[in-house]
């Protein structure tokens, strides 16, 4: 599909999204020195505070804090030990006025953030003591799918948000919606495909450090911080910042996607970015620093959740290629050759690796079955083969890629597998898959989707998405790949049992 043109999106990765120097409307920040002086503080305690922030910097902050604050505050500086841990403080009289304030103090090069924020629970509910029984939930899940599933409902129950999903990263950093709970009245964005420039990687490293962000208004302005750097001429890191004001373009983004309020929390595996749960409001919504710390345990939960389980199948896998070896051993040791019980071949395989087609190619003959090209197709290809080591399993997810530049169609292909089995002359079992361009449909009425006047939009992400995969399949995954090897040898000794065996009785 044709993407309209607009200003080159590249460069993406150049914002520096932790140096853009403010704060969103609803928190204050100060920027305090190691002896407690104001360096910085944000425009916009004018507003929550009733003084200008000019006023504020060069001050102690015990001459502006309730001393019980104050030593609270002192006493969580003390619990400060690594790079990016922060602490967290619900409820605080700051002032000792009886206005109850969140903050959150992180330690950044020499000084410390503190932020803060009016207390706006929503009253009755004690969001911590629904985190365990949302994660009894998922434990008894039977699949990942099931637990995002759940997952997602539980906190789109818990958070208010219209659209909450478990959007889940590719190799190649582009994403997928894999789970989704939303009202009605918002459009659906299930088993839909954004390409990897819609999360740049400097955002992406950076929530691998600092696992939750909101924007609950993503119409509301930008305060600066007064002045705008520090005591060295320095921009104020703000990468742990609670508060940040986040990339403009990536407001831009949400605003095409008709989200006036926006949250994620990190998905992490092995210390990677596995995914995010993203949660969209039609409307402004701004969810309390208490809550919002009730969500980012129950994701950091339901990571080590996530990767229990992977970790569960990743043996399953091992266990099952295993067992694929003495299966076929027993089927195919009286002889029977591929070629006749290629039915059975392809469903044995197809309990281990996934695949669409398949085709056994034995020197003099060629059979195939399911998505899988003619004799002529291989012989052409061949030759990629034996430009490759005998003895491994030649392996992409990138047919395009591959052909580039030649005659050869791709037939809807993606990805392949090809196993040698016997050295001279070759033979081969082909294991084929589709294009994934092919097997996605967006999923909403594109007409009905969004405006489509701005330059980033998640329509034309899709499409963008779409063009980036042409000529791909969706990736072999190491399991299988590991799968492959094992499958490669037992096949060898299949073959050269049967060599041994035509030989012996001199046919
Ligand atoms: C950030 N992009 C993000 C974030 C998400 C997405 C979840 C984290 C911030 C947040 O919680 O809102 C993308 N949101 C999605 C996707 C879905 C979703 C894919 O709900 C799918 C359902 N974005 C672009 C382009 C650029 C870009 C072209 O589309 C670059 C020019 C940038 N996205 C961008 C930047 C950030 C971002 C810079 C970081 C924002 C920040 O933290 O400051």
């Amino acid at each position: 599909p044709p993407i309209a043109e607009g200003p080159v999106l590249a460069g993406c990765e150049d914002e520096q999204i932790q140096f853009l120097g403010g704060v969103q409307a609803f928190g204050c920040l100060l920027v305090i020195s190691s002896d407690w002086v104001v360096q910085n503080a944000s425009a916009n305690v004018a507003d929550l505070l009733g003084v200008k922030p000019d006023d504020l910097v060069g001050q102690r902050l015990i001459d502006r804090l309730d001393p019980e604050a104050m030593h609270a505050l002192r006493g969580k500086v003390q619990t400060l030990a690594g790079e990016d841990d922060g602490a967290r403080l619900f409820g605080l009289d700051l002032f000792g006025d009886g206005r109850r304030f969140d903050a959150a103090l992180h330690a950044v090069a020499g000084a410390y953030l503190l932020e803060f924020e009016p207390k706006t629970s929503r009253g009755l509910r004690d969001e911590l003591s629904l985190v365990q029984p949302l994660l009894s939930r998922v434990r008894r899940a039977r699949s990942l799918e099931q637990m995002c599933e759940i997952a997602a409902r539980g906190l789109w129950a818990l958070t208010g948000f219209a659209r909450v999903m478990v959007y889940r990263f590719d190799a190649d950093s582009s994403g997928r919606v894999i789970a989704e709970s939303r009202a009605p009245h918002v459009e659906g964005y299930m088993g839909l495909h954004f390409p990897a420039t819609d999360i740049p990687p400097q955002a992406r490293a950076l929530y691998t450090r600092n696992l939750l962000r909101i924007i609950p208004d993503v119409s509301s302005p930008v305060s600066p911080l007064v002045p705008p750097r520090d005591p060295h001429g320095q921009p104020v890191d703000l990468s742990m910042a609670v508060t940040r004001a986040v990339s403009p373009i990536h407001l831009e983004y949400l605003r095409n996607m008709e989200v006036q309020a926006s949250m994620s929390s990190s998905l992490i595996r092995d210390g990677e970015l596995w995914g995010l749960i993203a949660f969209h409001h039609p409307e402004p919504l701004h969810l309390d620093y208490e809550t919002r710390s009730a969500v980012e345990l129950f994701t950091q939960l339901l990571s080590y959740e996530l990767s229990l389980h992977e970790a569960r199948l990743e043996k399953e896998q091992a266990e099952a290629a295993h067992a694929l070896h003495e299966r076929l051993i027993m089927l195919f040791e009286g002889g029977a050759d591929f070629a006749t019980g290629l039915d059975a071949l392809a469903t044995e395989i197809g309990s281990v690796i996934d695949f669409d087609g398949m085709a056994l190619f034995s020197g003099s003959s060629y059979c195939a079955e399911g998505l899988a090209p003619d004799e002529a197709w291989f012989r052409a290809f061949e030759r990629h083969l034996e430009r490759y080591p005998e003895g491994k399993v030649f392996c992409t997810d990138d047919l395009g890629a591959c052909l580039e530049g030649e005659e050869i169609e791709r037939h809807g292909i993606g990805g392949l597998m090809a196993l040698p089995v016997r050295g001279r002359p070759r033979q081969y079992v082909m294991l084929f898959r589709h294009e994934v361009a092919r097997n996605v449909v967006w999923a909403g009425n594109p007409a009905k989707m969004v405006r489509d006047t701005g330059r980033i939009s998640p329509r034309k992400s899709f499409a963008a998405w779409q063009q980036t995969v042409v000529g791909k399949s969706a990736a072999w995954t190491p399991g299988e790949r590991r799968a492959a090897e094992v499958l490669r040898v037992t096949l060898l000794e299949l073959v050269l049992r049967q060599a041994t065996e035509t030989s012996r009785h001199g046919v």
